[in-house]
């Protein structure tokens, strides 16, 4: 079967980033004997003017859209996507019908998963793919090709508006694999040939590559363990080390971000990864998402001698109530234990903090601003307010109590504001920001103008842009330039 795949996400904040779970998509479809075509919009001038063409161009059997994000996940500065999606799915809906056979339409992602049910409701797709690609899709495509109905298919959902289910069929399972073998999709190589790479190292700074999927931890307003399941599916870390030093070879990649949800989780393969870069002397330089938890001193030195220069911590919160309202699962002395280790180590920090979840107060916004500062780390990115979604303990929370009446209502993006600091909240942070420089309030001050960001990128700046901030010059500038 002829499949056109295609990369809806056109946001370039805080960078473009390649899409890397559509390149493990492609790879799982080509390996599965499908004729591949793939079309990313991330650039395209005209998204819709250069879907209809390349879809009258390739006349595919099936096009298949890679949803990233529904919205920013920011307040109140809020970007929505789906209404571009939507236009998307049904320019091909259109472009389709004048070829002889009218094209499968399916959608996939992890804006897709976040709410399959209500998404199916608003897209005018045939199916959708909630989770994984790797087997799903092509399991899909040969049951279309065959002339079955796919929807037995686990994470498969039909049309309701062609009378299927609503209720989606069994999600796929995610087992606790031992050691390294996280399952098949760790045996396959995304298919970056059939991107445009280069454009994405030049604009965009670093590769993205991913070393296990799942989280075993359960904060209560998290989605990644929905996405990518509550269990750790581990790559051997040598496979790891050989696709980065093909990149390395074939492309001159240097700098990389590592997609895990918490990289340093379980240690032992954090430990395992770093240990085989270690070994590989490529002189790269990766930064990635960690954890307070589990990040010791030892793990830290090894990574830093890997190449890590740089960590977002997933640290939420600095005050005892709120850390353990968030389900965090570590403590204010853990915190400060790691920035510490971290200066140590050599690795410059950038503190995630979420601020307005229950129990928040005045005080505790107060502790929390004072905890972080203290620790002096490089950069801090604040959200105001909490992004709610169903199946989250939190969304959930906000289900059964009224707060939010269907799972529908989910889509448009909801937050969660207590109302203990609603009015106090904003003005505070960007106060407490301005007068710190190194501070970033991605909902609540303009991000950087993507002027500036290509200029960084074009004088060859490969990090994330955080790291900026520890220049005087850049201070109050990097995400405030209006
Ligand atoms: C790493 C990461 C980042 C990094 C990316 C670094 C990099 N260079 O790649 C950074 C920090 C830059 C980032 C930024 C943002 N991110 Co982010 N990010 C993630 C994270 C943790 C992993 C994404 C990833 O690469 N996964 C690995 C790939 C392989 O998985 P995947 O993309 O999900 O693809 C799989 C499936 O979805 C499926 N699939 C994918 N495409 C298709 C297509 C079809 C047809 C099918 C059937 C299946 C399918 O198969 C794939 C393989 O199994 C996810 C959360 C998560 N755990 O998934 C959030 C996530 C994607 N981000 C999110 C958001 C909101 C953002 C930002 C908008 C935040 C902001 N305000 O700045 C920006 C947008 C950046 C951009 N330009 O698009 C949200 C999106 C949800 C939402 N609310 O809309 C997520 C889901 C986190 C969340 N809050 O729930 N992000
Ligand atoms: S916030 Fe981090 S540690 Fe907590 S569930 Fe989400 S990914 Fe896991």
């Amino acid at each position: 079967m002829k499949i056109l795949l295609v990369s809806a996400n056109r946001e370039h904040f805080p960078d473009p980033v390649f899409p890397l779970g559509l390149a493990y998509a492609a790879s799982a479809v080509q390996q599965a004997g499908h004729r591949t075509v793939v079309l990313d919009l991330a650039f395209a001038k005209n998204p819709e003017k250069a879907l209809a063409e390349s879809i009258q161009r390739e006349r595919p059997e099936t096009i298949a859209f890679s949803l990233r994000n529904l919205d920013n996940a920011a307040y109140p500065l809020t970007r929505f996507y789906l209404p571009d999606y939507l236009s998307l799915v049904r320019t091909a809906r259109e472009s389709g019908r004048a070829g002889s056979r009218t094209p499968f339409l399916v959608v996939g992602g992890s804006a897709f998963g976040l709410m399959p049910g209500p998404m199916m409701e608003v897209l005018d797709a045939d199916f959708g793919v909630a989770g994984e690609s790797e087997e799903a899709l092509p399991a899909l495509l040969s049951a279309l090709e065959d002339g079955c109905s796919p929807l037995g298919i686990p994470g498969v959902f039909g049309s309701p508006r062609r009378g299927a289910p609503s209720a989606p069929v069994v999600f796929p399972d995610f087992p606790s694999l031992p050691s390294f073998d996280g399952g098949a999709w760790t045996r396959l190589r995304p298919a970056r040939e059939l991107f445009d790479l280069p454009r994405y190292l030049r604009v965009g700074g670093m590769a993205n590559i991913q070393t296990k999927r799942g989280c075993v931890f359960r904060c209560r307003y998290c989605t990644y363990p929905l996405l990518e399941g509550g269990e750790h599916r581990l790559r051997d870390p040598e496979s790891v080390a050989d696709e980065i030093e093909e990149l390395v070879e074939r492309h001159g990649v240097l700098s990389y971000f590592f997609v895990d949800s918490v990289f340093n989780l379980p240690v032992s393969h954090a430990e395992g990864v770093s240990r085989a870069l270690i070994r590989r002397k490529l002189r790269i330089r990766w930064s990635a998402y960690a954890s307070p938890a589990g990040l010791s001193r030892g793990l830290l030195e090894t990574m830093a001698a890997a190449g890590c220069d740089g960590l977002e911590l997933g640290t939420d919160s600095a005050d005892v109530s709120t850390l353990e309202s968030l389900g965090k699962g570590f403590s204010t002395e853990r915190i400060l234990e790691v920035a510490e280790d971290c200066r140590k180590a050599g690795i410059p920090l950038c503190h995630s903090l979420i601020f307005g979840g229950p129990g928040e107060t005045p005080e505790t916004v107060r502790n929390t601003c004072r905890l972080i500062d203290g620790t002096r780390p490089m950069a801090v990115v604040s959200m105001a307010g909490v992004r709610l979604y169903p199946g989250t303990p939190l969304g959930d929370w906000a289900l059964e109590s009224g707060m939010v009446k269907t799972e529908s209502d989910f889509l448009e993006p909801r937050f969660f504001i207590d109302p203990a600091v609603r009015s106090f909240l904003i003005p505070y942070l960007e106060r407490f920001s301005a007068a710190r420089g190194n501070w970033i309030l991605p909902g609540v001050v303009p991000p950087l103008a993507p002027t500036t960001q290509r200029l960084i990128r074009f004088l060859g700046y490969k990090k994330p842009l955080w790291h900026l901030l520890k220049y005087g010059v850049f201070k109050n500038r990097v995400y405030r330039d209006r």
